[in-house]
């Protein structure tokens, strides 16, 4: 057992995990008004659990390469909602995707159990906010911004680079009064690398587990798994399936995933054959 709190829930870490993508912006739900984009999310929320997933991820800002940013005010329209509604029907742990203060105080309130920012806490007062929650937090590695990270992105050693800026994230966490049991830490594929920079950090699993720390992964659908198979984003599944049964043999136990069926399953099994004596 290796069990982590996740606010009123805890997980057991020596299991694997998925955690379902609920993404909140006007894009993810095209058609309709306030109300119809709430419910679609919730519907889609509901499957997800039926599914298997562990946590739900709610996001409400875009940060695919090219994106722009949103205001606070956007975000938190966005995300509030829908962890609200989440929390009040389901017994799941709801975690926010966010960089903003504001809105990690706001998730937190609602009963949000999982902190969960591509930018590390260092976007201004998210590191003060995030500390007063005694949330987890998931501590994700991008070189540069999301509009400009995919522009020829340069490593000394790509697994080193990422390692040293995680522990330097986890130190600025510590004397900020959040201990190291709360952290995760992920690579962050795709994020201001190129195709080998993903493979090498892929291959490479094992090196951030032994920092001592649980590893999370998200590769779900990314255009790195399109690269190798050559194929569109609705037909990345069985290659998304494939790298995140790398990860996990490789050490990481929570799966950031679009198709929460498929993982629950494949894992399920990669950790039962594991756990035969
Ligand atoms: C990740 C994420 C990831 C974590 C996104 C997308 C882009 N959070 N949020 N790790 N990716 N922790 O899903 O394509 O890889 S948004």
């Amino acid at each position: 057992m290796s069990l982590m709190p996740f606010g009123d829930k805890s997980l057991d870490l020596s299991l694997p995990h998925v955690m379902g993508i609920l993404n909140v912006t006007p894009d993810s739900f095209s058609d309709g008004g306030a109300f119809s984009a709430l419910d679609a999310a919730f519907q889609q929320a509901d499957k997800m659990i039926r599914e298997g997933a562990s946590i739900i991820d709610v996001g409400g800002e875009s940060t695919r390469p090219g994106a722009v940013p949103v205001s606070t005010q956007q975000e938190l329209d966005r995300v509030l909602p829908v962890i609200e509604s989440i929390k009040k029907r389901f017994d799941i742990i709801v975690s926010v995707d966010t960089s903003t203060a504001d809105v990690i105080r706001n998730a937190s309130a609602l009963g949000a159990g999982l902190i969960n920012d591509v930018r590390a806490l260092e976007r201004e007062g998210s590191l003060q906010a995030a500390a007063q929650t005694n949330l987890p937090i998931c501590l994700m590695h991008m070189k540069g911004t999301p509009k400009t990270m995919q522009n020829s992105p340069e490593y000394t050693s790509v697994t080193d680079d990422v390692a040293d800026y995680l522990v330097s994230r986890v130190d600025v966490c510590e004397a900020e009064g959040i201990g190291r049991h709360r952290l995760i830490l992920d690579p962050g594929i795709g994020f201001g690398k190129t195709l080998t920079h993903n493979l090498s950090l892929l291959k490479n699993t094992k090196h951030f587990r032994k920092l001592g720390f649980h590893v999370l992964m998200g590769l779900s659908r990314k255009t790195m798994i399109g690269d190798v198979l050559s194929l569109p984003v609705e037909e990345r599944l069985y290659g998304t399936m494939g790298a995140n049964a790398s990860a996990y043999s490789k050490g990481a136990r929570i799966f950031r995933v679009h198709d929460v069926r498929p993982h629950v399953e494949m894992l399920a099994l990669m950790s039962r054959i594991e756990r035969e004596v």
